[in-house]
């Protein structure tokens, strides 16, 4: 895939002290652990990404699920809001509260309660008040989802606004449907256009003629439901993929002894961990391998790649349609089951934030490569690689893995890499026949309870040798 300009727009967000040097070394997402983000002047300093969930809680009870892990992660991003879009839960959904806004208040509730330990093992969790603030119904006779989001992508911070839609049953309209209306409405065009390029979307398809037929195209639109594809739509290959990756137990890790919040995680009917819509935000969760901007180079989401019958206008339209070889087989699982254990690890132990001690639970080591993440070299070229500053917050000892990623880069190969167990590995660069890219995933893991791991990717690009010609004679 033809390389996207990388995060051209937090390249535009001021720069202060350990951001700025993170973001000028190119090392995407580490350490981007910012302060609580209730002060604004703090939030538009920030290089967290700005994010709107809408959902449909209330329906199929696999949206209480996917809000359970969302809370437990938001402290990775700055929640601009929290958008309920069903008045009425559906029959056959038992939650006690019968509103979409009033099952996302009491899933609020329960993180105010564990919120203060959680914000012991990892600064920069939102307080439940401030969250609250920017939760509000999105029902069709309510202006509330259309004002919150046009308050957020009116204000003047340079960051996009990534919109995350958990689709929306019949009865209701999106929000940000709404929104889009009122603005091409009142605004023009022109006024539309700077709206629209404000918004990135990893998100169900709900927008109407917003989707395809209006323009501008949207700069970017991951679509983490379809195609069908090795075994079904990509939404309902979470489940089975993950659900008991690295050993996870839903009663022993979530269910049981986890909290007010883990306790609200619905069970019913045939669905133990579902989760359909969790891959809107895992696809933006940092964890040092992934850049948003980048859906062709794989995250906790999978990997994805463009829609074709969204060619050519909408070039910059994506879905589940890639496939990984890995483990001995070639599917599309495989975008995902690589890294499943990491994420599901990674789940337990925010669960057993909410209620250990520090000392008691596990936290992720910071995976660092030394030198530049992005090389320019020249074929048979050793390339050196090192791990040997990565750290662990727990103190914990360390494994590595260096893996090459071939289908997030464009390079035939061979790339073998030496000591690839190793803090310290190399390889020698391929032969190409044109300019290339080679992928390569640093993994670093540490021997925690339960034990969680960290990235980096290095990009290595592969520039065939000049061929020198004798001057004329
Ligand atoms: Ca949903
Ligand atoms: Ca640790």
């Amino acid at each position: 895939m033809k390389a996207r300009p990388i995060l051209a727009v937090w390249r535009a967000v001021p720069k202060r002290g350990a951001v700025a040097a993170v973001l000028a070394s190119g090392q995407l997402f580490q350490g981007l652990f910012g302060p609580p983000a209730a002060a604004a002047e703090e939030r538009s300093s920030s290089a967290k990404l700005r994010v709107i969930i809408e959902t449909d809680a209330g329906g199929d009870p696999d949206d209480e699920q996917s809000l359970v892990r969302f809370l437990l992660y938001a402290n990775e991003w700055d929640v601009e809001g929290i958008i309920a879009t069903r008045p009425e839960t559906r029959r056959d959904n038992r939650n006690t509260q019968r509103t979409g806004l009033g099952i996302v208040r009491a899933q609020l509730e329960a993180y105010g309660q564990v919120w203060p330990n959680l914000n012991r093992h990892r600064p920069g969790y939102p307080t439940m008040p401030w969250l609250w603030q920017r939760t509000v119904a999105g029902y069709n006779d309510s202006p509330d989802g259309v004002n919150l989001i046009l308050e957020a992508v009116d204000r003047p911070d340079p960051r996009p606004v990534w919109y995350c839609n958990w689709g929306t049953d019949d009865d209701t309209t999106s929000s940000l449907k709404r929104a889009l209306d009122k603005v091409l409405a009142e605004r023009g065009p022109t006024g539309y256009a700077a709206f629209k390029n404000k918004l990135r979307l990893s998100s169900d398809d709900k927008f109407g003629d917003h989707t395809r037929k209006l323009e501008p195209p949207w700069v970017l639109w991951v679509y983490p439901f379809y195609p069908n594809m090795d075994g079904g739509r990509w939404y309902h290959r979470f489940g089975p993929l993950t659900a008991k990756a690295g050993g996870f137990d839903l009663q022993r890790d979530l269910l049981s002894g986890h909290g007010p919040l883990g306790a609200l995680y619905p069970t019913t009917r045939d669905i133990a961990q579902k989760e359909g819509d969790t891959y809107t935000f895992l696809y933006l969760i940092p964890t040092g391998m992934n850049d948003p901007n980048e859906p062709g180079w794989g995250s906790w989401a999978g990997r994805f790649g463009v829609r074709e019958d969204f060619q050519p206008r909408n070039p910059s339209f994506f879905w589940a349609n890639q496939r990984d070889t890995w483990g001995g087989t070639t599917n599309r699982d495989n975008t995902l089951k690589r890294w499943a254990a990491d994420l599901q690890n990674d789940f337990r132990a925010r669960l057993d934030w909410c209620v250990k001690p520090f000392a008691e639970a596990n936290h992720p080591p910071l995976a660092r490569v030394e030198g530049a993440l992005r090389r320019t070299v020249v074929p048979s070229a050793i390339v050196t690689l090192s791990a040997a500053g990565s750290t662990d917050p727990d103190g914990q000892a360390l494994s590595f893995r260096w893996e090459w990623y071939p289908e997030a880069g464009a390079c035939a190969g061979p790339v073998a890499i030496e000591h690839a167990d190793s803090p310290q590995a190399s390889f020698v660069a391929p032969s190409v026949p044109t300019t290339q890219t080679v992928h390569i995933i640093l993994r670093v893991t540490d021997n925690g309870q339960p034990p969680l791991t960290r990235y980096q990717r290095v990009i290595v690009t592969v520039e065939p040798r000049q061929v020198t010609r004798s001057p004329a004679p």
